[in-house]
């Protein structure tokens, strides 16, 4: 009796682990070429600033939990991280989610305020990796007339995820469809996907077979 227990147990905690709801996960750092000096870089970046701009091994604005504000004064600019479409055309922002992740959503919190040229995005590319060296192939999210164009100035926000994606590492890179993008927030909805390193497997093996060992002498 004691392996069909120990196998219902085992069968009751991958029900409960795919069970998991996909919840928000906190990532641990994110790595990009700041906006220009003032108001339109990221003021509370907690990590390294070369002088070329390149942050890296912290993170500020973009995962505060600050977002959706409208801009009704220069100061304003202050939340957001914007970037001149001029003379670069992309923006790249890689994520560290800490662990590995199985990602359903991608929520990025911009600014559409066309009067001092501040626009949304024209597409979004996404990558995962496992490792932050090797990446998967991208996915691309074209951003719809209608989401480049909402009714009204104020903030945004759109899924950037076209389908679901794993790893731990997530590179965002966005494309500009004319001069500023203004980005307040990038959420990430998921749920843990540890990988089972290779000791692991190891282990379930052999527990496995000492299993099956006690039902062989058993019988
Ligand atoms: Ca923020």
């Amino acid at each position: 009796m004691k392996p069909t227990l120990l196998s219902l147990i085992f069968a009751a905690g991958l029900v409960a682990g795919s069970a998991q709801a996909a919840g928000l996960i906190d990532p641990q750092t994110y790595s990009m070429y700041d906006g220009p000096d003032g108001g339109y870089a990221d003021q509370s970046y907690t990590g390294s600033r070369d002088r070329f701009g390149w942050l890296s091994g912290g993170e500020g604005e973009l995962t505060d939990g600050i977002k959706g504000m409208h801009v009704d004064s220069p100061d304003d600019w202050i939340p957001y991280v914007l970037w001149d479409g001029y003379p670069e055309s992309r923006q790249v922002i890689t994520f560290d989610l800490g662990a590995n992740y199985t990602v359903n959503e991608i929520q990025a919190s911009f600014l559409y305020y066309p009067g001092p040229a501040v626009y949304i995005p024209a597409s979004a590319n996404i990558r995962f990796s496992a490792d932050g060296v090797n990446y998967g192939s991208s996915m691309l999210r074209t951003l719809s007339a209608a989401e480049q164009n909402p009714v009204g100035a104020g903030p945004a926000s759109y899924n950037l995820l076209p389908s679901v994606g794993s790893g731990r590492y997530v590179e965002v890179t966005l494309t500009r469809a004319n001069r500023w993008i203004a980005l307040s927030e990038v959420e990430f909805y998921g749920t843990a996907a540890p990988v089972p390193e290779p000791e692991t497997w190891a282990l379930m093996l052999a527990g496995l077979g000492l299993v099956g060992f006690a039902t062989r002498r058993r019988a």
